[in-house]
């Protein structure tokens, strides 16, 4: 058995390939400038990966911004607006599809699966013509085979790629792009082709889509796709490798197919396909890839239970490596570089870096290496961590055991509530509010820095941070806002700021992760029980409240968000993790409320994304986590008005869940599908408040009063003006004041213009 992975972090250990592209968009590196600093981190990268052990290493997974708009490139499915600037200067056309021009949109961005990173959403039409571009994925493997690498090039496969696309707008309603299939697979075949002959033994084609549920048409699409691939006469031998979950009724498909390999998940629920290879009879001749290391959580691996894993497997198939699960795109560099992490903690924490060391133990545990003292040192790490005050502290669970049902729900019909808030809050019909963030400047990011860095002490740091209160304070009553925020300008990011005071979590320092193209995140690592010490937001909440006689809403980030945007544990059901981050959140809830709020918002942007994959998990999630919200904000009196809000995804197929979160005011993006979902949710019966957003914070541009109204109007039909707030699509922290000020000055003009004509 050998080590391989699937793919590898693109960015280098301190965000070089961040720095260089941005480099060359700002025109202070020539494009082949560009080339030589991406090259330099894959040859480093490659170096590194064979030092520790990988007998082959992956190619083609680098990408400057992202391998599905490679994949576009390598496909030659540019768009149509894209083209003359793509012929003109590939590069620049390559960017111009990421990130639009002025005349020009980009391609629409996408979550991956269900990880933190997006896509660029290719677009295929009727008329698309594919025409094979190997450049790509041949120069990268030529680069790899030059400097004496094993190499095996990783393709995004033709089923997933023609999945992940939506059709042109303007295509005819019944049009999908897997019905190009048979168009694309000539390209496919070429660059196959011309990757033999630059020296590939095995190509990866990656197919994730194939762990989703698919209908017979995309199960025999698959079918034909490999038969025909397999079929060719100059070729490198094939790898199908799947991840996220279990291949399920499209592993007797692919097992059946003459390909050479498949790659699998064997990690979290994907744990499925070990049962279901023996019951396909196993792979007999095949390769097998076994992903036993997680590849996309933060966690050391439990080496003897991969052990007995590869055991199993090792009679089900013809060769067995091994490998993580999936790319380590999703993990971290390196823990080496957290000096701020305690050592008895670190030591249970594997990155990119750390699970290539696991994968290579494992293989040479396979063939009879001595792994005996990395064995009983992974042993001790995992008791320590089970054995841990931190992973189980006996207050928070006597907490979560006593939980009632009746704990998360509020006592009063929204009926009931809806008149016991209005008698409090004495708001206009239309109210506007804002989502909650205001713009945050160049002088609130200097002014944390200068606070992280000493050159300012903690006093002088929160006046900073009251006058920027009191200064949107002051707008928000001047522009004519009913419910007031205090704009958030204490916080660097809606999670990162909670993590930083919830023990249980740990932040990294360096710990970056591409969410997409140029920009990454750094989640927050969910490592402990979840208790509240003190206050979060009380404060500067009730400070704005001093400053006006108007509502000012406390805002929160709601448990589902914060698990779904960190790395969570894998010790436990993440529905145990979200009952103890719900009330602590609920802890902060009766706190805003002893001091006065009497409107709280719990957001929860990332309900819809966190969804499983597959639909048999989905109702189990959707109770859990709608428990979750219910757990955090249900303790709070009949009058006080509870608001949530949802962007970054459509909400069609979770409306049942939405309904069940009981929030008295849900504000939803909705500028750009023209209130589609307000019509949605009417259609559905949803009985509560909405806020339908008329406001698109993503554009820069300061919608005209006429086209608030008019979406106004629109959301007025359905939905009735006594459960209709005013407000924009999303919070405004990546605005300036220049678009945000003017924009929600016209958003109160317009509901003052609607308003004055409701019929009385
Ligand atoms: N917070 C967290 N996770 C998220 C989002 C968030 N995941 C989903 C979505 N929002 C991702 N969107 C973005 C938007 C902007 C940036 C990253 C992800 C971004 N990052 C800066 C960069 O790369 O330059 C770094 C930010 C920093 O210094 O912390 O701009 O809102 N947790
Ligand atoms: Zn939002």
């Amino acid at each position: 058995a050998r080590a391989t992975v699937h793919g590898w972090p693109r960015q280098g250990p301190s965000r070089e390939l961040k720095k260089a592209v941005e480099g060359y968009w700002a025109g202070r590196l020539t494009g082949d400038e560009l080339r030589t600093a991406a090259a330099g981190l894959r040859r480093t990268a490659w170096q590194w990966l064979t030092g520790a052990g990988v007998a082959e290493v992956p190619t083609g997974d680098f990408s400057l911004y992202d391998h599905v708009l490679d994949t576009v490139v390598m496909t030659g499915a540019v768009p149509a607006r894209h083209r003359e600037a793509f012929d003109a200067d590939p590069l620049d056309g390559y960017f111009a599809m990421a990130r639009g021009t002025d005349t020009a949109a980009p391609l629409e961005m996408t979550k991956w699966f269900d990880t933190n990173y997006h896509y660029l959403v290719p677009e295929l039409g009727p008329d698309t013509v594919f025409a094979a571009d190997a450049r790509g994925p041949v120069g990268q493997l030529r680069e790899a085979v030059s400097l004496g690498h094993s190499a095996r090039p990783v393709l995004v496969g033709p089923v997933t790629f023609l999945l992940l696309s939506k059709p042109v707008p303007g295509t005819p309603a019944d049009f999908r792009p897997l019905a190009l299939l048979d168009r694309l697979l000539p390209v496919y075949a070429q660059v196959l082709a011309e990757l033999r002959a630059a020296g590939a033994d095995w190509v990866q084609l990656d197919e994730p889509a194939l762990v989703q549920d698919q209908s017979p048409a995309v199960l025999d699409a698959t079918a034909r796709a490999y038969g025909k691939l397999s079929g060719l006469t100059h070729r490198p031998r094939l790898l199908v490798a799947s991840y996220f979950d279990r291949l399920g009724e499209a592993l007797p498909v692919l097992a059946r197919s003459a390909v050479d390999g498949l790659a699998m998940d064997f990690t979290g629920p994907a744990a499925a396909n070990l049962e279901a290879l023996a019951a396909v009879g196993g792979l007999p001749g095949k390769r097998l890839v076994a992903g036993v290391v997680d590849g996309r959580n933060v966690w050391i691996n439990d080496l003897e239970r991969s052990l007995a894993t590869l055991a199993t497997l090792l009679g089900l198939t013809g060769r067995l490596d091994v490998a993580p699960s999936c790319s380590l795109l999703h993990v971290p560099l390196d823990t080496a570089a957290e000096r701020d992490i305690d050592p008895q903690v670190a030591r249970w924490l594997a990155f990119a870096r750390q699970k290539v060391a696991e994968t290579v133990t494992l293989a040479q545990g396979l063939t009879g290496g001595d792994i005996t003292p990395r064995l009983s040192a992974n042993r001790a790490a995992l008791a320590s961590r089970s054995r841990s005050a931190l992973t189980h502290d006996p207050a928070v669970r006597a907490r979560c055991a006593v939980v009632a049902p009746e704990d998360a729900r509020r006592p009063e019909p929204f009926a009931l509530r809806s008149v016991a808030q209005q008698a409090r809050l004495r708001l206009p019909p239309l109210p506007t509010t804002s989502i909650g963030s205001f713009p945050q400047t160049r002088e609130l990011r200097v002014a944390r820095a200068d606070l992280r860095a000493g050159r300012i002490d903690g006093p002088a740091y929160e006046e900073r941070i009251r006058a920027e209160i009191r200064d949107t304070v002051a707008f928000q009553e001047k522009a004519g806002l009913d419910v007031l925020v205090h704009g958030e300008p204490e916080r660097n990011d809606m999670v990162q700021y909670f993590a930083e005071q919830l023990t249980g979590f740990l932040a990294t320092r360096h710990g970056w992760v591409q969410s997409y193209g140029t920009r990454y995140v750094r989640p927050p690592i969910l490592a402990g029980d979840v208790s509240r010490p003190a206050p979060m937001t009380v404060d500067w909440t009730s400070y704005a409240q001093s400053l006006t006689v108007r509502p000012v809403k406390g805002m929160l980030t709601g448990p589902v968000t914060l698990l779904a945007w960190s790395f969570v544990r894998d010790d436990q059901p993440l529905a145990e993790t979200a009952r103890q981050v719900a009330l602590a959140l609920r802890d902060e809830v009766a706190d805003l409320e002893a001091a006065g709020t009497a409107v709280v918002q719990v957001d929860e942007p990332a309900l819809r994304e966190t969804l499983p994959l597959r639909a048999t998990a989905r109702p189990a999630y959707l109770q859990w986590a709608t428990e979750a919200f219910r757990l955090a904000t249900s303790g709070v009196r009949a009058d006080t008005q509870v608001h949530t809000h949802m962007c970054y995804a459509e909400f069609g197929d979770i409306i049942d869940a939405v309904d069940a979160l009981d929030a008295d005011v849900i504000s939803l993006e909705a500028a750009r599908s023209r209130m589609g979902i307000a019509d949605e949710l009417a259609a559905a019966g949803y009985p509560r408040a909405v806020g339908p957003g008329v406001y698109d914070i993503h554009a820069p541009r300061v919608p005209e009063e006429r086209e608030l109204t008019d979406l106004i109007d629109r959301a007025l039909l359905s939905v009735p003006a006594d459960r209709l707030w005013i407000n924009p699509d999303c919070g405004l922290k990546t605005r300036s004041w220049a678009e945000a000020g003017p924009a929600l000055e016209r958003l109160t003009a317009a509901a003052r213009r609607v308003r004055a004509n409701l019929p009385r």
